[in-house]
């Protein structure tokens, strides 16, 4: 009964459906019974996603510099605002499952691209484009995945440039390339996804209503799209033009 106990948890821990906090509480008492190789595997989940948040870290770090260095040059920010999350234990698993990888924690670092992830909001298209080139170019990052869905927005007009790169970190021991999932986007765009997230998108809606729905969204997006469009040209046509004799 108490190997089956112990088997158990350590499922949940290695797939990630259990909280870390609560898993380690729980191997406090195992341990204390003999279960000393749950605490272990703990200390990898912890570790592993330390080092993920490290990895924000540096990815953070990076668009920050950039962000002043090109505030001086042109004499605007370019970004307006960085988010940065690590992804849940549940969705970590629902993702690990549904794409029907083992649940271990090697194959949670191969197989998912992100559970680091940097969303970077710019002012202008051009900014997101101008900000991802400069990132891309530092010799310490290896692009894994580019997704441009600006260029060619999703079916229901989702709109961003993805990047799944690998980024160093140094450790006590070392260096560890780590995966982030930097998403670079515009305010309009991410009014428009972050409203969509919230009402529609992995949301279990009726058929009708979801219909509607969709196709006013896809409106919408397009709208933000137009926003986008207008906003670079009077932006451009001010650097072109605008200046004070
Ligand atoms: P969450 O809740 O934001 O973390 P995969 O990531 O492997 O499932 P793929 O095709 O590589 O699939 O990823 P994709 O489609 O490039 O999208 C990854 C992330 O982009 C999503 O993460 C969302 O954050 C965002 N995204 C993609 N499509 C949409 C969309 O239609 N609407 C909104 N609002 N966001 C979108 P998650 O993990 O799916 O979700």
């Amino acid at each position: 009964m108490e190997l089956n106990i112990t088997e158990s948890i350590n499922d949940e821990i290695q797939s990630g459906l259990m909280s870390q906090d609560r898993a380690w509480q729980i191997a406090e008492i195992f341990s204390r019974e003999g279960a000393n190789q749950l605490k272990s595997h703990l200390f990898d989940i912890k570790e592993l996603m330390s080092y993920y948040r490290c990895a924000i870290l540096e990815v953070e770090t990076k668009f920050r510099v950039l962000n002043e260095q090109l505030s001086l040059l042109y004499e605007r920010n370019p970004i307006d605002s960085i988010h940065s999350r690590l992804k849940s234990p549940e969705s970590i698993y629902q993702k690990i499952k549904k794409k029907n990888f083992p649940l271990t924690l090697k194959s949670i670092e191969e197989n998912i691209d992100d559970i680091a992830g940097v969303r970077v909001v710019c002012c202008f298209v051009n900014d997101v484009y101008k900000l991802a080139e400069c990132f891309i170019n530092q010799d310490d990052i290896r692009v894994l995945e580019i997704e441009d869905y600006i260029k060619n927005p999703k079916k229901n007009g989702y709109r961003s440039l993805h990047l799944i790169v690998e980024v160093p970190i140094f450790l006590t021991h070392g260096k560890k390339m780590m995966k982030v999932e930097v998403q670079l986007r515009t305010v309009a765009m991410d009014f428009w996804a972050s409203l969509e997230h919230k009402i529609y998108y992995k949301k279990e809606i009726n058929e009708s209503a979801a219909e509607k729905a969709a196709a006013e969204l896809t409106e919408c997006a397009m709208m933000c799209a137009d926003l986008d469009r207008r906003m670079q040209k009077i932006r451009d046509d001010i650097d072109l033009n605008g200046e004070k004799e």
